[in-house]
């Protein structure tokens, strides 16, 4: 691939990617609201706001794939979580549908569905049970991206990430860790497929106790090595087990089934 554009380049999961994309497009095109640090020889650096539609239309020109993981990250106000993850992602697509419908990997989350108790394995065709607004902002950005399939053909990857960071860091992500080279093992296998469609992807690694059945993509021909059973020694020692009755031991979306709706003021 020639130009590959990289959103959310600043943030925890951006910036773990960000050298690792080399090999994939001969110019990375790293983007974020903010700074950037400066551009490394394969890359161009681009600083704008998702929610300003004219910057979004020059940051996807001459994009040739798209790794989509700039916005808002957790629960916030729901004014933040508009202009980044609605506004921002509505630009984006009609930014990809002038400038060619370059293929787009959109990082969902495992907060679309995290109101499903730990004890449940999900399939992708399971209803949304998002866990908070963040979450409904993910499930509008998977309902996006599939419009735009059905109505233009534009491909997207819907991935439904659940912890991606270097190790896990307690019992419930011992479940939905996925490593970054995993991560870079299925971005790889996103942009490389003939055919990708608009699937949604569950990530996370090889763990034992993972929730998430990746059958359906097989096609993707995505198999990811890591483990996160590797860590739980670790984690038992130097980690608080939940109570039962804790909803970090009892859902899916862990502690985000708790927060509030924030408020504007
Ligand atoms: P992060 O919060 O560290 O990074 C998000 C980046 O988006 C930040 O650098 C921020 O400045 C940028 N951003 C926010 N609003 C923006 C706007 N209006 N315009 C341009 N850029 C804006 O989040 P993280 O952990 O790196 O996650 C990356 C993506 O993956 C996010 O979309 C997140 O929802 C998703 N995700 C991450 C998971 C993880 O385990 N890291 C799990 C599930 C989903
Ligand atoms: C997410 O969607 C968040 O962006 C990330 O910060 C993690 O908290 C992750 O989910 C998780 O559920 O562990």
């Amino acid at each position: 691939m020639k130009r590959l554009l990289l959103t959310g380049a600043a943030g925890g999961l951006g910036s773990a990617m960000r050298g690792r994309l080399k090999g994939l497009a001969e110019i990375v095109r790293v983007s974020d609201i903010v700074e950037l640090g400066a551009a490394a020889a394969h890359e161009e650096v681009v600083v704008c706001d998702l929610g300003d539609r004219a910057a979004v239309d020059r940051l996807v020109e001459g994009c040739d794939g798209i790794i989509h993981l700039g916005g808002v990250s957790v629960e916030d106000k729901f004014s933040k979580i508009m202009n980044a993850n609605l506004l921002g992602l509505y630009n984006l697509y009609e930014a990809a549908r002038a400038n060619g419908m370059p293929r787009i990997l959109f990082a969902s989350s495992n907060h679309t569905i995290g109101f499903y108790h730990q004890d449940d394995y999900l399939d992708h065709a399971v209803p949304l049970r998002p866990d908070g607004l963040y979450g409904v902002s993910k499930c509008f950005g998977e309902a996006l991206a599939r419009m735009y399939f059905e109505k233009f053909g534009q491909e997207t990857a819907l991935v439904r990430i659940g912890s991606c960071m270097e190790r896990p860091k307690n019992h419930r992500m011992l479940s939905t860790w996925m490593s970054y080279d995993d991560f870079l093992s299925m971005i790889t296998c996103i942009f490389r497929v003939p055919r990708l469609g608009c699937p949604v992807i569950w990530g996370c690694s090889n763990n034992d106790t993972r929730w998430w059945d990746n059958s359906h993509v097989s096609y993707l021909g995505w198999h990811p090595q890591d483990n996160a059973e590797l860590f739980r020694a670790e984690i038992d020692a130097t980690v608080a087990r939940p109570q039962p009755d804790d909803a970090i031991a009892i859902y899916q979306g862990g502690p985000f089934v708790n927060d509030p709706i924030f408020s504007e003021d």
